[in-house]
């Protein structure tokens, strides 16, 4: 078997995603989840230009071989722009593979570890009614585990909040709110860490004595706090007893999460910006975390993503694969094969995508009762239809940021 063709499929049902779809000569198609939310095509251009080339006429069987040619023949390693790329690649051969095995994909992977996989949803609001409202509904929809996000007194827009998320972007355009944040320039949001310590312990003490002591609770905070703030966070947490604090602090600096640690007993999840073990060599070696949070889609595939998890496993850290929306429904299949299969699962996040994409893409994953299944279809389980991808062409769109009250940039 001979790859035939490989071809980049931009879409915009709801939001931007960038699919690879190899086709072989024997007439199999694999596909592989290529979006970098607000930097897209970056990874268009990586891979039309400087990788598709290179698969033409290759064996698709050769999983490995291939990803370790496409990461080392570059010679400029890693970063999150050449990852998606690989990733791509690597996800889209695993579906073939599995498909020329008339098997779906959790089975190459060493098979069904557990029944489903337990998936927490983002509820958020501007204020605890609304908060509690959107638990709620998380609630009706079966979810089982639930991220809580919330507005901060004095502070207009924040990450995580749909209902408070900013409506005008800096163009003097008018926009509804779009969760995708598609805009021509970037959205400017505001920022108090002082407020935020102060206000979020109050938001987990109501949700607990709303809902009580059982629902596993998570919370995400967005790489914004210093190694000391993300600690005195952390303690203050502990009597809510959350699943997991969330990029508590920007974790370039890993011997920051030292510090961090010392402190507290509050679980920490970290690296949905990572791209390769190297991200997480500290992490996981000194057990400074206890959830692995990247992408399938942003850490160069399932292959890694499997040896990055394996490695973790040796120290008690278990996944928590990173599953926003513009994670795409081929990104999130690979996922969810990958939790079915790996012992040391924790959580997947899941937030489901909207109608346009559903259209786009046809998935065999199901979501009952609080927990994923990949579906028995050989393969990944996804199709992309191309003449519906054909109607939502790309939107610009950039991610919010930052700013303190006196105008600084901060991380968003
Ligand atoms: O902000 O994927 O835990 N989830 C997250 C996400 C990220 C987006 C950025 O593209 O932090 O919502
Ligand atoms: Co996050």
């Amino acid at each position: 078997m001979k790859i035939d063709r490989a071809e980049v499929i931009v879409t915009s049902p709801d939001r931007n995603f960038v699919t690879l779809k190899i086709t072989t000569d024997d007439g199999l198609t694999g596909l592989g989840d290529a979006t970098l939310n607000g930097r897209e095509l970056a990874v268009v251009a990586y891979l039309t230009e400087h990788v598709v080339p290179l698969l033409i006429g290759k064996d698709p069987h050769r999983i490995e071989d291939t990803w370790q040619f496409l990461y080392r023949s570059a010679y400029w390693r890693r970063g999150p722009v050449t990852m998606a790329a690989i990733a791509a690649v690597d996800v889209a051969l695993w579906d073939i593979k599995a498909k020329a095995a008339g098997m779906p994909l959790y089975q190459l992977l060493g098979g069904a570890s557990r029944e489903g996989v337990l998936a927490y949803g983002h509820a958020s609001g501007k204020d605890i009614p609304e908060l509690f409202d959107s638990i709620r509904s998380h609630l009706d929809q079966g979810y089982r585990a639930i991220r809580v996000q919330t507005g901060v007194p004095g502070l207009k827009s924040i990450y995580g909040v749909a209902s408070n998320a900013a409506a005008e972007g800096n163009t003097g355009r008018r926009y509804d709110y779009d969760p995708a944040q598609r805009a021509d320039l970037p959205v400017e949001e505001d920022w108090d860490t002082r407020a935020y310590l102060r206000h979020l312990p109050s938001v987990f003490e109501a949700v607990r004595a709303e809902f009580g002591p059982e629902l596993p609770l998570l919370h995400d905070g967005h790489h914004r706090m210093t190694p000391i703030q993300a600690a005195k966070l952390g303690k203050s947490l502990e009597p809510y007893d959350l699943f997991w604090l969330e990029d508590c602090t920007p974790a370039e600096n890993q011997k920051a999460l030292r510090l961090v640690r010392q402190h507290t007993t509050t679980p920490l999840a970290i690296g949905e910006v990572f791209n390769t073990v190297w991200d997480y060599q500290t992490l996981i070696e000194e057990q400074l975390i206890d959830y692995v949070r990247s992408a399938v889609t942003h850490t160069g595939g399932i292959s890694p993503m499997k040896k990055i998890l394996d490695y973790a496993a040796q120290y008690q850290i278990r996944s928590g694969i990173h599953g926003p929306t513009d994670i795409s429904p081929v990104g999130m299949a690979a996922a969810v094969h990958l939790d079915l299969a790996i012992h040391n699962f924790g959580i997947q996040e899941y937030m489901k995508h909207g109608e346009m994409t559903n259209e786009v893409f046809q998935q065999s994953f199901t979501f009952n009762d609080g927990y994923l299944h990949p579906g028995e279809r050989p393969g990944l389980g996804v199709d992309l239809d191309v003449d519906a991808a054909g109607k939502y062409p790309y939107q610009t769109a950039y991610l919010p940021f930052n700013r303190l009250h006196d105008g600084t940039v901060h991380d968003w």
